[in-house]
């Protein structure tokens, strides 16, 4: 399915239904008094988190959503039935802009959230509310009130505590892959990823975490080479920045030392905060090298990098060092939360 991270709807609620005005008749008795009911509420229009959509893809068809009106109120006191609240789904991480005036409306951030978009019109009032021992008869009623109106805008920013980042085939489908229940397609030819995909990776029975797999990133993707830099924003809001590198490349022209500074400047160039954001180096594909080449290449890029972060080196295809690679992560997610709930 296409992915589609920024869409523009329309929601309208639904109008209070109005009051009535009516008398009471029935043989033998005259001049029965006022009996009109009340209308009924509009309804109103929700987003509701969805944990099974990832994409906005479906508003491409459907832009336009109207809750039902309120019935109007009818004589014998009747009140009109209330219109029905509309529900729309949406995947988690939508942020809710009003386009008219550019206010953010909400964030819908979990698994069923309700988020009001649009109120639906208060009813009207019959004319038994206006009797009073000065006005025996009153005609008088209201009318409901209108729904809200309005246009909105949604943008996904996916919700996931780790973000993968590298060049096309670094790997990082193949890590996903290994490390949970995900299947993005792997290829052997770049930009094979075209679009982020979501991985639960279940450390235990209830640790887990989220890992976004974004598509690979070239040098001058800042400038749109390649996919571009508009899957960057699905990592905003992880806590953590795993960059895969391959460090067996197949020609001795590709050096991964490059590599890594070339997604650092096309970080850099779309949000410096991101090259600020905790990184952790992942040397990939080291089961291409023979076993006494492994250190000594892992040295040379850490020295040359002047990498002083952690690193890991695995082989995704092999499972290699990727469950060592999961428990720290999950440690290092248990701590930061905790340190967020400690307010330290
Ligand atoms: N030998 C070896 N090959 C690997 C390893 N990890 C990935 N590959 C291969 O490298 C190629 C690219 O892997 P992908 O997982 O598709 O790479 P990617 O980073 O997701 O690439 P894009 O989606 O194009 O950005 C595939 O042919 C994989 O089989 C590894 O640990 N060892
Ligand atoms: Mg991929």
């Amino acid at each position: 399915m296409k992915f589609v991270d920024e869409v523009i709807i329309q929601v309208k609620a639904g109008d209070g239904g109005s009051g009535c005005a009516s008398f009471r008749r029935e043989k033998y008795i005259p001049f029965g008094g006022p009996n009109g009911g009340d209308g009924g509420d509009g309804g109103s229009v929700y987003l509701l988190g969805d944990p099974n959509l990832n994409t906005l893809a479906d508003f491409r068809h459907v832009r336009t959503f109207n809750a039902r009106r309120g019935e109007n109120g009818k004589g014998d006191n009747c009140t009109g039935r209330g219109g029905e609240d509309l529900l729309i789904n949406v995947p988690v991480g939508t942020i809710v802009r009003n386009v008219e005036t550019d206010e953010l409306i909400g964030d819908v951030t979990a698994a069923g959230q309700k988020l009001l978009v649009a109120q639906g019109g208060f009813h009207g009032l019959g004319n038994t509310r206006f009797k009073s021992s000065t006005n025996r008869a009153p005609r008088k009623f209201t009318t409901g009130s209108p729904g809200e109106f309005r246009e909105l805008q949604l943008e996904l920013k996916l919700l996931a505590d780790v973000g993968l980042l590298g060049m096309p085939n670094a790997g990082k489908s193949t890590l996903i892959r290994a490390v949970s229940s995900a299947r993005p397609k792997v290829a052997d030819y770049p930009f094979t990823t075209l679009y982020p995909n979501l991985g639960v990776v279940r450390v235990s029975m209830n640790r887990s975490f989220v890992v976004a797999d974004i598509p690979g990133l070239i040098e001058g993707a800042a400038e749109g080479a390649g996919l571009g830099i508009r899957f960057l924003k699905h990592l905003a809001r992880t806590h953590l920045l795993l960059h895969l590198v391959d460090m067996a490349p197949f020609n001795d022209i590709t050096d991964p030392v490059d590599e890594v500074r070339k997604i650092e400047a096309e970080l850099e160039a779309f949000n410096p905060e991101l090259v600020t954001r905790e990184r952790w180096l992942v040397l990939n594909k080291m089961d291409l090298l023979p076993k006494h080449e492994r250190e000594t290449r892992r040295r040379d890029i850490i020295e040359r990098l002047q990498w002083h972060g952690p690193v890991f080196m695995i082989s995704a295809i092999d499972k290699e060092g990727t469950q060592e690679l999961v428990q720290k992560i999950m440690q290092y997610l248990d701590e930061s939360r905790g340190r967020m709930t400690h307010g330290i």
